[in-house]
Protein backbone atom coordinates (compact mmCIF):
# COMPACT_ATOMS: atom_id res chain seq x y z
CA UNK A 1 0.00 0.00 0.00
CA UNK A 2 0.84 3.85 -0.21
CA UNK A 3 1.38 5.94 2.74
CA UNK A 4 2.15 9.37 2.90
CA UNK A 5 4.82 10.23 5.75
CA UNK A 6 7.83 12.58 6.47
CA UNK A 7 10.92 11.19 5.74
CA UNK A 8 14.34 12.26 7.29
CA UNK A 9 16.48 11.45 4.14
CA UNK A 10 19.45 13.33 5.89
CA UNK A 11 20.45 14.89 9.37
CA UNK A 12 20.33 18.58 9.82
CA UNK A 13 17.88 18.74 6.69
CA UNK A 14 14.07 19.48 7.06
CA UNK A 15 11.64 16.18 6.76
CA UNK A 16 10.02 15.73 3.36
CA UNK A 17 6.20 14.85 2.78
CA UNK A 18 6.26 11.76 0.43
CA UNK A 19 4.44 9.07 -0.46
CA UNK A 20 6.02 5.69 0.22
CA UNK A 21 5.34 2.32 -0.10
CA UNK A 22 4.36 0.08 3.08
CA UNK A 23 4.20 -3.76 2.72
CA UNK A 24 1.57 -4.86 5.27
CA UNK A 25 2.25 -6.47 8.43
CA UNK A 26 3.97 -9.88 8.59
CA UNK A 27 3.68 -12.72 11.50
CA UNK A 28 3.33 -11.29 15.00
CA UNK A 29 3.12 -7.68 13.20
CA UNK A 30 0.02 -4.95 12.96
CA UNK A 31 -0.79 -2.21 10.72
CA UNK A 32 -1.08 0.60 12.07
CA UNK A 33 -3.50 3.96 10.96
CA UNK A 34 -1.78 6.98 13.12
CA UNK A 35 -4.15 9.61 13.49
CA UNK A 36 -2.00 12.04 15.79
CA UNK A 37 1.49 12.40 16.74
CA UNK A 38 3.60 14.31 19.46
CA UNK A 39 7.12 15.88 18.22
CA UNK A 40 9.75 15.09 21.02
CA UNK A 41 12.92 16.20 21.91
CA UNK A 42 14.36 12.96 21.26
CA UNK A 43 13.04 13.54 17.22
CA UNK A 44 15.42 16.81 17.13
CA UNK A 45 18.04 15.16 18.62
CA UNK A 46 18.39 12.34 16.23
CA UNK A 47 17.37 14.86 13.06
CA UNK A 48 20.18 17.02 13.89
CA UNK A 49 22.80 14.30 13.78
CA UNK A 50 23.33 13.89 17.60
CA UNK A 51 22.20 10.25 18.42
CA UNK A 52 24.79 7.61 17.88
CA UNK A 53 21.62 5.31 16.56
CA UNK A 54 20.98 7.59 13.87
CA UNK A 55 19.74 5.70 10.77
CA UNK A 56 19.10 8.05 7.39
CA UNK A 57 16.41 7.85 5.26
CA UNK A 58 14.39 7.03 8.27
CA UNK A 59 10.90 8.11 8.99
CA UNK A 60 11.22 9.55 12.80
CA UNK A 61 8.46 10.18 15.15
CA UNK A 62 7.39 8.20 18.47
CA UNK A 63 4.61 9.82 20.10
CA UNK A 64 1.81 8.40 18.30
CA UNK A 65 -1.70 7.11 18.62
CA UNK A 66 -3.93 5.92 16.08
CA UNK A 67 -6.48 2.83 15.13
CA UNK A 68 -5.25 -1.27 14.31
CA UNK A 69 -6.16 -1.88 10.99
CA UNK A 70 -4.82 -5.21 9.55
CA UNK A 71 -2.78 -7.22 11.63
CA UNK A 72 -0.84 -10.05 10.76
CA UNK A 73 -1.02 -13.87 11.18
CA UNK A 74 -0.63 -15.01 14.92
CA UNK A 75 -1.48 -11.97 16.28
CA UNK A 76 -3.88 -12.58 19.48
CA UNK A 77 -3.87 -9.35 21.93
CA UNK A 78 -5.29 -6.81 19.21
CA UNK A 79 -7.56 -6.50 16.27
CA UNK A 80 -8.57 -4.50 13.49
CA UNK A 81 -10.70 -1.02 15.05
CA UNK A 82 -8.74 -1.20 17.94
CA UNK A 83 -7.41 1.94 19.48
CA UNK A 84 -3.78 1.81 20.47
CA UNK A 85 -0.56 3.86 21.24
CA UNK A 86 2.85 2.53 19.66
CA UNK A 87 5.76 1.66 22.26
CA UNK A 88 9.35 2.11 21.48
CA UNK A 89 9.51 0.61 24.98
CA UNK A 90 7.65 -2.91 24.11
CA UNK A 91 6.54 -5.38 26.49
CA UNK A 92 6.89 -9.18 25.22
CA UNK A 93 6.08 -10.25 29.23
CA UNK A 94 8.27 -13.50 27.95
CA UNK A 95 12.34 -11.98 27.93
CA UNK A 96 14.70 -11.89 31.06
CA UNK A 97 14.18 -7.98 31.33
CA UNK A 98 10.21 -8.78 31.20
CA UNK A 99 10.11 -11.15 33.93
CA UNK A 100 12.75 -9.90 36.35
CA UNK A 101 10.37 -7.76 37.63
CA UNK A 102 13.32 -4.70 38.18
CA UNK A 103 12.62 -2.96 34.26
CA UNK A 104 10.66 -1.86 31.89
CA UNK A 105 13.22 -2.28 29.32
CA UNK A 106 12.06 -5.33 27.29
CA UNK A 107 14.85 -7.00 25.25
CA UNK A 108 12.87 -8.68 22.77
CA UNK A 109 13.63 -6.79 19.62
CA UNK A 110 15.78 -3.67 21.15
CA UNK A 111 18.84 -4.83 18.09
CA UNK A 112 16.75 -5.11 15.54
CA UNK A 113 14.96 -1.81 16.61
CA UNK A 114 18.10 -0.06 16.74
CA UNK A 115 19.47 -0.90 13.57
CA UNK A 116 16.07 0.56 11.86
CA UNK A 117 14.18 -2.82 11.00
CA UNK A 118 11.87 -4.93 12.00
CA UNK A 119 12.25 -8.33 13.88
CA UNK A 120 13.30 -9.79 10.78
CA UNK A 121 15.35 -8.07 9.80
CA UNK A 122 13.95 -6.28 6.89
CA UNK A 123 12.23 -2.81 6.79
CA UNK A 124 8.51 -2.02 5.45
CA UNK A 125 9.04 1.57 3.61
CA UNK A 126 10.51 1.93 0.74
CA UNK A 127 11.05 4.97 -1.76
CA UNK A 128 11.04 4.83 -5.42
CA UNK A 129 12.67 1.06 -4.72
CA UNK A 130 14.71 2.16 -1.89
CA UNK A 131 14.58 1.31 1.61
CA UNK A 132 13.33 3.72 4.18
CA UNK A 133 14.16 2.80 7.76
CA UNK A 134 12.02 2.99 10.95
CA UNK A 135 12.68 4.74 13.98
CA UNK A 136 12.46 3.21 17.48
CA UNK A 137 10.14 0.62 16.04
CA UNK A 138 7.91 3.18 15.60
CA UNK A 139 7.87 5.57 13.01
CA UNK A 140 4.64 7.78 13.74
CA UNK A 141 5.27 10.57 11.34
CA UNK A 142 3.97 7.87 8.70
CA UNK A 143 -0.11 8.23 8.18
CA UNK A 144 0.78 4.31 8.52
CA UNK A 145 3.05 2.08 10.26
CA UNK A 146 3.83 -1.56 10.93
CA UNK A 147 5.00 -2.68 14.04
CA UNK A 148 5.48 -5.46 15.91
CA UNK A 149 2.35 -6.50 18.34
CA UNK A 150 4.06 -6.41 21.70
CA UNK A 151 4.67 -2.92 21.08
CA UNK A 152 1.07 -1.64 20.76
CA UNK A 153 -0.61 -0.36 23.71
CA UNK A 154 -4.34 -0.94 23.27
CA UNK A 155 -6.53 2.24 24.73
CA UNK A 156 -9.60 2.91 25.53
CA UNK A 157 -11.61 4.11 22.35
CA UNK A 158 -12.90 7.35 23.97
CA UNK A 159 -9.80 9.13 24.55
CA UNK A 160 -8.97 11.54 21.93
CA UNK A 161 -6.38 10.55 19.72
CA UNK A 162 -4.60 14.29 19.62
CA UNK A 163 -4.20 13.80 23.66
CA UNK A 164 -3.90 10.58 23.97
CA UNK A 165 -0.65 10.26 21.65
CA UNK A 166 1.35 12.43 24.44
CA UNK A 167 1.15 9.75 26.66
CA UNK A 168 3.02 7.54 23.47
CA UNK A 169 6.10 9.03 24.83
CA UNK A 170 6.44 12.89 27.13
CA UNK A 171 3.47 12.10 30.04
CA UNK A 172 4.79 8.89 30.61
CA UNK A 173 7.98 9.72 30.55
CA UNK A 174 7.55 12.50 33.05
CA UNK A 175 4.56 10.96 35.61
CA UNK A 176 6.64 7.73 35.47
CA UNK A 177 9.93 9.02 36.53
CA UNK A 178 8.24 10.03 39.37
CA UNK A 179 5.97 7.57 40.34
CA UNK A 180 7.62 4.10 38.77
CA UNK A 181 11.09 4.94 38.71
CA UNK A 182 11.99 7.77 41.73
CA UNK A 183 8.97 6.56 43.74
CA UNK A 184 8.52 9.86 44.98
CA UNK A 185 6.91 10.01 48.51
CA UNK A 186 4.04 13.07 49.75
CA UNK A 187 6.38 15.24 51.79
CA UNK A 188 9.35 14.93 49.42
CA UNK A 189 11.24 17.81 47.65
CA UNK A 190 12.19 17.69 43.98
CA UNK A 191 14.49 19.72 41.66
CA UNK A 192 13.56 19.33 37.88
CA UNK A 193 16.11 20.62 35.77
CA UNK A 194 13.97 21.55 32.11
CA UNK A 195 10.44 22.48 31.95
CA UNK A 196 9.85 21.23 28.67
CA UNK A 197 7.45 18.61 27.16
CA UNK A 198 9.14 16.14 29.74
CA UNK A 199 9.75 18.35 32.88
CA UNK A 200 6.31 19.74 33.54
CA UNK A 201 4.96 16.19 33.22
CA UNK A 202 7.87 15.18 36.35
CA UNK A 203 6.34 18.63 38.09
CA UNK A 204 2.73 17.14 37.69
CA UNK A 205 3.94 13.81 38.62
CA UNK A 206 5.39 15.44 41.41
CA UNK A 207 2.17 17.35 42.47
CA UNK A 208 0.18 14.42 41.94
CA UNK A 209 1.94 12.67 44.77
CA UNK A 210 2.01 15.22 47.15
CA UNK A 211 5.83 16.57 46.85
CA UNK A 212 6.43 19.25 49.11
CA UNK A 213 8.85 21.87 47.58
CA UNK A 214 9.01 21.28 43.55
CA UNK A 215 11.88 23.39 42.48
CA UNK A 216 11.86 24.25 38.83
CA UNK A 217 15.21 25.42 36.68
CA UNK A 218 15.18 26.18 32.98
CA UNK A 219 17.40 28.89 31.05
CA UNK A 220 14.29 30.50 29.36
CA UNK A 221 12.11 32.24 31.55
CA UNK A 222 9.09 32.09 29.70
CA UNK A 223 8.90 28.52 31.21
CA UNK A 224 8.28 29.69 34.78
CA UNK A 225 4.53 30.43 34.25
CA UNK A 226 4.03 27.10 32.38
CA UNK A 227 5.89 24.97 35.76
CA UNK A 228 3.31 26.98 37.76
CA UNK A 229 0.60 26.24 36.10
CA UNK A 230 1.53 22.06 37.19
CA UNK A 231 2.58 23.20 40.48
CA UNK A 232 5.88 23.92 40.29
CA UNK A 233 6.72 25.82 44.09
CA UNK A 234 9.88 27.99 42.86
CA UNK A 235 11.70 28.52 39.50
CA UNK A 236 15.47 29.31 39.38
CA UNK A 237 17.17 30.70 36.04
CA UNK A 238 20.65 29.63 36.14
CA UNK A 239 21.59 32.79 34.16
CA UNK A 240 20.08 35.05 36.99
CA UNK A 241 22.15 33.84 39.80
CA UNK A 242 25.50 32.63 40.73
CA UNK A 243 25.42 29.41 42.04
CA UNK A 244 22.49 27.00 41.24
CA UNK A 245 23.40 24.05 44.06
CA UNK A 246 24.08 26.17 46.28
CA UNK A 247 20.57 27.94 46.41
CA UNK A 248 18.97 24.86 45.62
CA UNK A 249 20.37 23.41 48.67
CA UNK A 250 19.51 26.58 50.71
CA UNK A 251 15.86 26.52 49.81
CA UNK A 252 15.39 22.84 50.48
CA UNK A 253 17.30 22.81 53.90
CA UNK A 254 20.13 20.76 53.03
CA UNK A 255 19.25 19.57 49.32
CA UNK A 256 16.65 17.67 46.98
CA UNK A 257 14.76 14.37 48.24
CA UNK A 258 15.12 13.73 44.29
CA UNK A 259 15.95 16.10 41.22
CA UNK A 260 15.66 14.90 37.55
CA UNK A 261 16.98 16.06 34.28
CA UNK A 262 15.10 16.77 31.38
CA UNK A 263 17.50 18.89 29.66
CA UNK A 264 20.05 16.47 28.14
CA UNK A 265 22.47 18.63 28.93
CA UNK A 266 25.79 16.73 31.22
CA UNK A 267 26.22 20.22 33.20
CA UNK A 268 22.47 19.86 33.70
CA UNK A 269 23.05 16.37 35.07
CA UNK A 270 25.93 17.60 37.35
CA UNK A 271 23.97 20.05 39.15
CA UNK A 272 20.67 17.79 39.15
CA UNK A 273 23.00 15.54 41.42
CA UNK A 274 25.22 17.96 43.50
CA UNK A 275 21.99 19.43 44.40
CA UNK A 276 20.57 16.18 46.46
CA UNK A 277 20.67 15.56 50.16
CA UNK A 278 23.78 14.47 51.80
CA UNK A 279 22.97 10.72 52.75
CA UNK A 280 20.36 9.77 50.49
CA UNK A 281 19.41 12.52 47.75
CA UNK A 282 18.65 10.45 44.12
CA UNK A 283 19.06 12.01 41.14
CA UNK A 284 17.12 10.75 37.61
CA UNK A 285 18.51 11.27 33.98
CA UNK A 286 15.51 11.20 31.98
CA UNK A 287 17.53 14.05 29.34
CA UNK A 288 19.41 12.29 26.08
CA UNK A 289 23.01 13.58 26.06
CA UNK A 290 24.49 14.04 22.23
CA UNK A 291 26.51 10.84 20.84
CA UNK A 292 30.23 11.32 22.52
CA UNK A 293 29.37 13.60 25.88
CA UNK A 294 30.20 11.94 29.54
CA UNK A 295 28.61 13.09 32.99
CA UNK A 296 31.02 13.67 35.76
CA UNK A 297 31.11 13.96 39.65
CA UNK A 298 33.16 13.77 42.32
CA UNK A 299 33.06 10.49 43.40
CA UNK A 300 32.94 11.90 47.14
CA UNK A 301 29.27 12.91 45.84
CA UNK A 302 28.22 8.97 45.95
CA UNK A 303 30.56 8.10 48.75
CA UNK A 304 28.20 10.45 50.77
CA UNK A 305 25.17 9.02 50.03
CA UNK A 306 23.86 10.68 46.64
CA UNK A 307 22.27 8.25 44.12
CA UNK A 308 22.86 8.62 40.41
CA UNK A 309 19.99 6.59 38.05
CA UNK A 310 18.43 7.07 35.13
CA UNK A 311 14.57 6.09 33.52
CA UNK A 312 13.71 5.53 30.11
CA UNK A 313 9.66 6.08 29.07
CA UNK A 314 9.23 6.41 32.89
CA UNK A 315 10.17 2.78 33.91
CA UNK A 316 6.46 1.73 32.81
CA UNK A 317 6.20 -1.24 31.29
CA UNK A 318 3.67 0.11 28.00
CA UNK A 319 1.16 -3.05 27.44
CA UNK A 320 0.43 -2.53 31.40
CA UNK A 321 0.94 1.00 32.01
CA UNK A 322 0.24 3.08 29.17
CA UNK A 323 -3.71 1.73 29.58
CA UNK A 324 -3.81 3.12 32.94
CA UNK A 325 -2.32 6.70 32.09
CA UNK A 326 -4.95 7.05 29.60
CA UNK A 327 -7.03 6.17 32.14
CA UNK A 328 -6.13 8.81 34.74
CA UNK A 329 -6.00 11.66 31.82
CA UNK A 330 -9.42 10.57 31.33
CA UNK A 331 -10.37 10.83 34.87
CA UNK A 332 -8.78 14.21 35.55
CA UNK A 333 -6.05 12.84 37.88
CA UNK A 334 -3.21 14.13 34.73
CA UNK A 335 -3.66 17.20 32.69
CA UNK A 336 -2.62 17.45 28.75
CA UNK A 337 -4.76 19.29 27.28
CA UNK A 338 -3.02 23.21 28.17
CA UNK A 339 0.12 21.45 26.95
CA UNK A 340 -0.42 20.47 23.59
CA UNK A 341 0.73 24.40 22.73
CA UNK A 342 0.59 23.75 18.85
CA UNK A 343 -1.71 21.31 16.38
CA UNK A 344 -0.61 21.12 12.41
CA UNK A 345 -1.08 19.00 9.40
CA UNK A 346 1.59 16.78 8.67
CA UNK A 347 2.53 19.41 5.83
CA UNK A 348 4.02 21.99 8.82
CA UNK A 349 5.49 19.30 10.50
CA UNK A 350 8.91 21.02 10.10
CA UNK A 351 7.62 24.04 11.84
CA UNK A 352 7.37 21.98 14.86
CA UNK A 353 11.01 21.52 15.06
CA UNK A 354 11.37 25.24 14.70
CA UNK A 355 9.06 26.23 17.50
CA UNK A 356 10.63 23.35 19.66
CA UNK A 357 14.21 24.85 19.34
CA UNK A 358 12.70 28.40 19.80
CA UNK A 359 11.42 27.28 23.14
CA UNK A 360 7.92 28.85 21.60
CA UNK A 361 6.45 25.20 22.17
CA UNK A 362 5.28 23.01 24.52
CA UNK A 363 4.30 20.25 22.60
CA UNK A 364 3.63 20.19 18.96
CA UNK A 365 1.09 17.37 17.64
CA UNK A 366 0.46 16.92 13.78
CA UNK A 367 -3.13 15.26 13.20
CA UNK A 368 -3.31 13.30 10.05
P1 LIG B 1 12.06 20.37 25.37
O1 LIG B 1 12.88 21.01 24.33
O2 LIG B 1 10.58 20.51 25.32
O3 LIG B 1 12.51 20.90 26.82
C1 LIG B 1 13.84 21.02 27.22
C2 LIG B 1 13.90 22.18 28.24
O4 LIG B 1 15.19 22.20 28.84
C3 LIG B 1 13.70 23.55 27.60
O5 LIG B 1 12.70 24.27 28.32
C4 LIG B 1 15.07 24.21 27.71
O6 LIG B 1 14.98 25.62 27.84
C5 LIG B 1 15.63 23.54 28.96
N1 LIG B 1 17.08 23.51 29.05
C6 LIG B 1 17.97 23.17 28.08
N2 LIG B 1 19.24 23.23 28.57
C7 LIG B 1 19.14 23.59 29.87
C8 LIG B 1 20.08 23.80 30.91
N3 LIG B 1 21.39 23.65 30.71
N4 LIG B 1 19.63 24.15 32.13
C9 LIG B 1 18.29 24.31 32.35
N5 LIG B 1 17.35 24.14 31.39
C10 LIG B 1 17.77 23.78 30.18
O7 LIG B 1 12.46 18.83 25.38
P2 LIG B 1 11.62 17.59 25.95
O8 LIG B 1 10.78 17.01 24.89
O9 LIG B 1 11.03 17.99 27.25
O10 LIG B 1 12.82 16.55 26.21
C11 LIG B 1 13.73 16.78 27.26
C12 LIG B 1 14.86 15.76 27.23
O11 LIG B 1 14.34 14.47 27.59
C13 LIG B 1 15.50 15.56 25.86
O12 LIG B 1 16.88 15.33 26.06
C14 LIG B 1 14.82 14.32 25.33
O13 LIG B 1 15.61 13.68 24.35
C15 LIG B 1 14.71 13.51 26.60
N6 LIG B 1 13.71 12.44 26.65
C16 LIG B 1 14.05 11.29 27.32
C17 LIG B 1 13.13 10.27 27.48
C18 LIG B 1 13.49 9.03 28.24
O14 LIG B 1 12.74 8.06 28.18
N7 LIG B 1 14.58 9.02 28.99
C19 LIG B 1 11.86 10.42 26.90
C20 LIG B 1 11.55 11.59 26.24
C21 LIG B 1 12.49 12.60 26.12
N1 LIG C 1 19.82 6.16 20.78
C1 LIG C 1 20.44 6.91 21.85
C2 LIG C 1 19.70 6.79 23.15
C3 LIG C 1 18.32 7.37 23.06
C4 LIG C 1 17.57 7.07 24.33
O1 LIG C 1 18.14 7.01 25.43
N2 LIG C 1 16.27 6.89 24.20
C5 LIG C 1 15.40 6.70 25.34
C6 LIG C 1 14.06 7.13 24.95
S1 LIG C 1 13.98 8.83 24.48
C7 LIG C 1 12.38 9.01 24.06
O2 LIG C 1 12.14 10.28 23.73
C8 LIG C 1 15.27 5.21 25.71
O3 LIG C 1 14.21 4.67 25.91
N3 LIG C 1 16.37 4.55 25.86
C9 LIG C 1 16.41 3.15 26.13
C10 LIG C 1 16.72 2.38 24.87
O4 LIG C 1 16.76 1.16 24.91
O5 LIG C 1 16.94 3.03 23.83
C11 LIG C 1 21.90 6.52 22.01
O6 LIG C 1 22.57 7.12 22.86
O7 LIG C 1 22.34 5.62 21.28
ZN1 LIG D 1 10.23 11.01 23.26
Amino acid sequence: MKTRAAVAFEAKKPLEIVELDLEGPKHGEVLVEIMATGICHTDAYTLDGLDSEGIFPSILGHEGAGIVREVGPGVESVKPGDHVIPLYTPECRQCKSCLSGKTNLCTAIRATQGKGVMPDGTTRFSYNGRPIYHYMGCSTFSNFTVLPEIAVAKIREDAPFEKACYVGCGVTTGVGAVTNTAKVQAGDNVVVFGLGGIGLNVIQGAKMVGADKIIGVDLNPSKKKWAEKFGMTDFINPREITDVVDLIVELTDGGADYSFDCTGNTEAMRQALECCHRGWGTSVIIGVAEAGKEIATRPFQLVTGRNWRGSAFGGAKGRTDVPKIVDWYMQGKIQIDPMITHVMGLEKINDAFDLMHEGKSIRSVVLF
